[in-house]
């Protein structure tokens, strides 16, 4: 085994791969830019190299730093976490170039999931359906519009090199295909450096599931099930579950086969993720791309397999079989998780930097939370905002959400404004109870959060009145430099619920979200 790792990353996901080190006991070297010299992933490592100025070009993507870095602390092995060069086969050839394992697929195989378009092949070859369209890049409009034509409307325009909903245009009239096409090669040229687009048929409400696959370096590959990440704003994420709550009729093992043949047609190693577009009124399910990292949303996988994925990354990259085999593998209760974000939910999700004045972070049966801040951290305007995740386990899906609701509740944020209040509606939310989710799932949510407001009667002048008193206390209790969630301000949310009937705080919430206390 590896006796020192070098992390490549910063926040969380660094953390995670901290700890999943010192379970194996085996040494970790952080590495900080400018920014991040007193970040809490820099004091949980064994050490720790300045690796460049704040911005992310000259530190976190700086490969001759990082591979510098792992020489001069001798580390053996560099763990990329997710984003930045996680995905970057230039950095893994460095990182062999240098004599040190890359802890992830092979280079080769990350050069033919990172182009869309041989990512389709390959998972054409290996037998799994695609959602029907073009294999090869467009050549032209006149092209693109035989093929539209062809394949029948409404279509999607995609970026070769693409991803992330970047360069990607819904088409539904031919009218339209022309400044479609247009705008979306400039959007792809921007983006990556490369105009070229493909086309698919577009799949209306379509939920977007993802399988996690591992494989180890001596041909046995396993499916660790699915997680469902309908629900995403702007083509991020924003909650992650396992399992879906359409995991049934077999859909589990028809789409967890499909990706194990994939991942042996690519002679794949360590943890991968294939995406699916799963059509909701048929529940067939096609291939869209595969992400050969760690992903930020794997803890509900572990949370209901029992399988630490990133130490199964280490030891595999050590060499190591699996230590488990497809039959071992089974799931057990349900996870979910949300993304905290230091973004201001009130106000278009707009980043919140700045330092954390307070922080008190929920616990109890079934949660747990992977935080890259503690009471004392800056949120950098320039890295991801992203500020912990936030799972709850259950037996079934309603524990599950119970136990998220408590958390949710529990969790305070001072000195900068996330997205917990955003989560604590969605986790109260009707058709989310129901596990009706699909990719526009968030736009209907504020569409009925903003139906409420309106048709709301004016609430009763005795909720008027007590919430302008709860409010009142709060403020008295904030500028005698109290926490807002004390047992003396529980209590009151308590008392008002049973004189009001409503859940007080949510109403409070509310209340103020409207702006009727002001009045
Ligand atoms: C689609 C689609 C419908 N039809 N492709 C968005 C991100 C990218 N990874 C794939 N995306 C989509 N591709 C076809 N042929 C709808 C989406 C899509 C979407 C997918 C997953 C999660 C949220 C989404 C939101 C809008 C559109």
């Amino acid at each position: 085994m590896f006796k020192k790792i070098l992390i490549a990353n910063r926040g969380e996901i660094a953390i995670r791969i901290s700890r999943a080190c010192r379970d194996l006991q085996i040494a970790t070297v952080a590495v900080y830019s400018e920014a991040d010299a007193g970040a809490l992933h820099v004091r949980l490592a064994d050490e720790a190299v300045c690796i460049g100025p704040a911005s992310s070009n000259q530190s976190y993507l700086n490969i001759e730093a990082i591979t510098a870095a792992a020489a001069a602390t001798r580390a053996e092995a560099i763990h990329p976490g997710y984003g930045f060069l996680a995905e970057n086969p230039e950095f893994a050839r460095a990182v062999n170039a240098a004599g040190l394992i890359f802890i992830g697929p092979s280079a080769e195989a990350m050069d033919l999931m990172g182009s869309k378009t041989s990512a389709r092949k390959a998972a054409v070859s290996a037998g799994v359906t695609v959602v029907p369209g073009t294999v090869e890049a467009l050549t032209s409009f006149a092209d693109a519009s035989a093929t539209a034509e062809k394949f029948g409307y409404p279509v999607m325009l995609k970026a070769s090199a693409g991803g992330g909903g970047k360069g990607m245009r819904l088409v539904t009239t031919p009218a339209e295909l022309h400044s479609a096409f247009h705008t979306a090669q400039s959007e792809a040229a921007g983006a990556f450096g490369d105009s070229a687009l493909y086309l698919e048929k577009a799949i209306e409400r379509p939920r977007h599931i993802e399988i996690q696959v591992f494989a180890d370096t001596h041909g046995n590959v396993v499916h660790l099930g699915e997680r469902e990440c309908s629900i995403q704003r702007r083509h991020q994420k924003v909650i992650e579950e396992c399992p879906s709550p359409i995991n049934d009729s077999g859909l589990r093992e028809r789409m967890g086969s499909a990706v194990v043949k994939i991942a042996r047609a690519v002679n794949y190693s360590g943890a991968g993720t294939v995406e699916f577009l799963v059509a909701d009124a048929t529940r067939e399910f096609y291939f869209l791309e595969m992400n050969t990292r760690l992903q930020v949303e794997h803890p509900v996988t572990e949370l209901v397999t029992g399988i630490d994925l990133v130490r199964e990354q280490i030891t595999v990259a050590a060499g190591a079989t699996l230590s488990f085999s497809q039959k071992d593998i089974s799931w057990r209760g349900h996870a979910i998780e949300c993304r905290v974000y230091a973004e201001d939910p009130e106000n278009n999700f707009f980043p919140s930097p700045g330092r954390i004045t307070s922080l008190q972070t929920p616990s109890g049966p079934g949660v747990r939370d992977d935080s890259g801040v503690d009471a004392n951290s800056e949120v950098s305007i320039h890295y991801d905002p992203m500020i912990s995740k936030l799972a709850a386990w259950g037996h079934d899906r309603d524990e599950a959400i119970d136990r998220l609701r408590r958390a949710l509740d529990e969790y305070h944020v001072g000195g900068i404004k996330t997205t917990l209040p955003f989560f604590r509606q969605i986790v109260r939310d009707e058709e989310f109870a129901a596990g009706n989710l699909d990719t526009g799932f968030i736009e209907r949510f504020q569409e009925r959060q903003r139906n409420e407001l309106k048709s709301e009667p004016q609430t009763e002048l005795v909720d008027m009145a007590l919430i302008a008193a709860a409010l009142h206390y709060l403020q008295s209790q904030k500028r005698a430099g109290k926490n807002h969630d004390d047992e003396l301000v529980q209590s009151r949310w308590k008392m008002m619920g049973r004189i009001t009937g409503l859940n007080a705080r949510s109403t409070i919430e509310r209340g103020a979200v409207r702006g009727d206390v002001a009045k």
